[in-house]
């Protein structure tokens, strides 16, 4: 099964899914592991590997390690276009459409798509929108791009239904990696009623209350990172994990 129908699958049967992301900068690779084997157990259902700058080496032998230890899906969030890895069982194609630099919206796709295409690795087609969030992220930093208003939430609407009518598959409400305010529960509700496709939501989510409270509103996918990146504690994560699966029996 394709790790996109298996997503679907997930949140069919727990009513949201839950994502894990690991920066391959901000744990060694042993640590990363162990991370991964916890999510196992807390029934994450997918780990997300990227991050916004890469200083060391070890992007393609973290995930090819997770793989060879666990049993999770590994989905590539890529922070550029360095970002890809055969040993990765999917990667999140994504478009930053709330930018309008075409690098971020085409160019560096057509970089990537021959080379995802000949490693023969999933692309999920995912509309990527940063959300205000009180301080500048380093995605918007490095992206020089700015974020939707908060209290604007038409602007995010439009952009969303764009994104859908467009033939992607998810859309993504970032509101950045440690994030001061995460994204707000009107907007993911105003975006519920009025598209179709899944959404992911992450950036500043730091209890397992308000991670449910993301899914009350209406997000699909809830992500995840900072918060257990020096604690990699289970309860925690199991905490994270039942809150997220609403609707599992
Ligand atoms: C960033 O949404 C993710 O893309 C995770 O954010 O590290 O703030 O949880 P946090």
């Amino acid at each position: 099964m394709k790790v996109f129908d298996s997503l679907l699958k997930t949140k069919e049967q727990k009513g949201a899914g839950y994502f894990v992301l690991i920066d391959p900068d901000k744990q060694e690779i042993n640590e990363a592991i162990e991370l991964a084997h916890k999510c196992v157990k807390a029934d994450v259902d997918a780990l997300l590997v990227g991050g916004s700058l890469l200083f060391g080496p070890v992007f393609e032998d973290l995930i090819k390690s997770i793989k060879s230890e666990c049993d999770i899906p590994v989905i590539i969030f890529p922070g550029s276009t360095r970002q890809i890895s055969q040993y990765a069982d999917a990667i999140l194609f994504l478009s930053l459409i709330s930018s309008r630099n075409p690098n971020n919206i085409i160019g560096d796709q057509v970089i990537a798509a021959p080379v995802l295409k000949a490693m023969e690795l999933e692309p999920i087609s995912t509309a990527y929108l940063f959300i205000e969030s009180g301080n500048v992220t380093s995605a918007q930093y490095l992206s020089d791009t700015r974020p939707f208003p908060r209290e604007k939430p038409d602007i995010t609407m439009a952009h969303a239904l764009a994104a859908e009518y467009l033939g992607m598959k998810m859309v993504y409400l970032e509101a950045g990696s440690g994030a001061k305010q995460s994204v707000p529960e009107s907007l993911i509700e105003a975006l519920a009623n009025y598209i179709s496709i899944p959404m992911i939501v992450g950036g500043g989510i730091r209890t397992p209350d308000e991670a449910r409270s993301k899914v009350e509103s209406g997000a699909s996918f809830v992500v995840t990172g900072n918060v257990l990146e020096r604690n990699h504690d289970l309860g925690l994560l199991r905490a994270f994990s039942n809150a997220v699966h609403i609707g599992h029996k």
